[in-house]
């Protein structure tokens, strides 16, 4: 009985991220539809089959380093844009502002703060707040509190904040995140995009996929994978981060038994029978992950779709992008494609598809916690494409009917949701999806889609 109580909390906790109320989860445990299927396998304990033989030699895969002078993008896209495999760019931070401009001339470069209040101090910021109890993994093991804060008392809280090694019982710490200083105008750029992310769909939009973050050594960024499965680059200009990176083939050990939730960290404490037992894939992922230490003025390519955790080891200072192109748009839209799929298939599970329309269409998600994520997903897709076939956004032929395949779909699956009801107030063009199609039929010869 103690165990199934801490078994509902534990799943409570890693579905909705926050509260405890047993009896909240009763219904959805009990409703003798999905989640049974996930208990079943709860108590024949059958799980994955995995076998933990076949993977040793995979484990052990590293991550290359590329010389920033002598990687030509052709060998960049070759090499890893297009097989989706992670590396690490040397050499492309030094003539950046940032690294000029904002750091100390000391022996650690280390951030200097009274350079970023005289230019961003009035500015405010989202903040991550963490409280890590001593002895727990880098950031803690739940969920951050998000927070606001000027760019001044964020500065001043960096002076003070406590050294990793002499951390009391429960640290608070404090993780500036997904800045947007270059939003703000009459400031000038603080770095030069790289020539290898520059082709770049979703920030042509209007940037807002463009971060700066500052770090302390003992904060952490949780286990994830990048908005719509879109590529992640991100340059330490000072301090050292380790990266824990899975290949996407191996995301689905990252689920709980019912394969709906994921692993709250990739240290999740899995001495605990009864979190091994949740998380039967986490050990073996463990096994497959790729883990890199970035260095100062190194930059990372995150591919698509790889789930990563992210430590700053030092207090670190990083600017980063999402983006999205040609070589990975199918695959994001494939993923959407599954969650909206999925989203339905609960639904008419729950017995009524009542909802989802306006889900899709960026209203309340299943949970009632706010705007459905994968509403929000939707309309970003179809901003993106729109952009980019309105003729605001250039497009290679080449890359015109894998564009209009995924609008086809998104038409076909979405169906009355996409038009003007719902991207009317939302999207930044006036195109409806006819109208897109029309102009890839005219480019591609009549009759390519209907
Ligand atoms: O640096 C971090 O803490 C997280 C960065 C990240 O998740 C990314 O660049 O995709
Ligand atoms: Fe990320």
């Amino acid at each position: 009985m103690a165990a199934s109580k801490s078994l509902s909390t534990l799943v409570y906790n890693v579905w909705t991220s926050e509260g405890s109320d047993v009896s909240a989860l009763a219904s959805r445990f009990f409703d003798g539809q999905v989640d049974a299927l996930g208990l079943l396998m709860y108590l024949s304990g059958s799980g994955h089959d995995i076998d933990e033989e076949e993977i040793e030699e995979d484990a052990m895969a590293v991550i290359e380093r590329e010389d920033g002078d002598e990687l030509s993008y052709e060998s960049f896209v070759d090499k890893y844009m297009a097989p989706n495999r992670p590396v690490i760019i040397t050499g492309l931070t030094s003539s950046w502002r940032a690294t000029h401009e904002f750091l100390h001339s000391d022996s650690r470069s280390s951030l200097n703060v009274e350079r970023l209040i005289k230019e961003y101090g009035e500015c405010v910021a989202p903040v991550h707040v963490s409280n890590v109890p001593k002895g727990c993994p880098f950031g803690g093991l739940s969920r951050p509190a998000t927070d606001e804060m000027t760019v001044t008392a964020y500065c001043d809280y960096w002076r003070e904040k406590p050294q990793c090694s002499d951390r009391e019982e429960t640290e608070t710490y404090l993780y500036l995140k997904d800045w947007k200083p270059h939003a703000i105008s009459g400031k000038k750029s603080m770095y030069d995009c790289p020539e290898y992310f520059k082709e770049d769909w979703l920030n042509d939009l209007n940037g807002s996929y463009k971060f700066v973050y500052l770090g302390p050594a003992g904060t952490c960024t949780r286990l994830h994978a990048d908005v719509l499965r879109s590529y992640s680059w991100s340059s330490n200009v000072t301090g050292r981060k380790r990266w824990y990176l899975i290949p996407p083939e191996y995301t689905y050990l990252l689920y709980d038994v019912f394969g709906k939730a994921l692993a709250p960290h990739i240290h999740f404490d899995l001495e605990s029978e009864l979190n091994a037992t949740m998380f039967p894939g986490l050990k073996l992922a463990r096994k497959h992950t790729v883990i890199v230490d970035q260095l100062k003025g190194e930059t990372i390519f995150v591919p698509s779709g790889w789930h990563h955790t992210v430590e700053n080891l030092e207090d670190t200072f990083s600017i980063n992008h999402n983006w999205l192109n040609g070589f990975n748009l199918e695959g994001s839209w494939k993923k959407l494609k599954e969650e909206i799929e999925n989203e339905r298939a609960y639904r008419k599970a729950e017995g009524s598809l009542e909802g989802v329309e306006e889900e899709l269409k960026g209203g309340e998600g299943r949970y009632g916690d706010g705007e459905s994520q994968i509403g929000k997903d939707l309309i970003l897709l179809y901003e993106v494409l729109a952009f980019r076939l309105s003729g605001d956004g250039e497009i290679r032929r080449e890359e015109m009917a894998m564009v209009a395949m995924v609008l086809q779909e998104m038409v076909e699956i979405v169906g009355g949701c996409v038009g003007e009801d719902v991207y009317g107030v939302k999207r930044m063009s006036d195109w409806r999806p006819e109208d897109f199609l029309k102009v890839v039929n005219a480019e591609l010869g009549v009759g390519f889609i209907k």
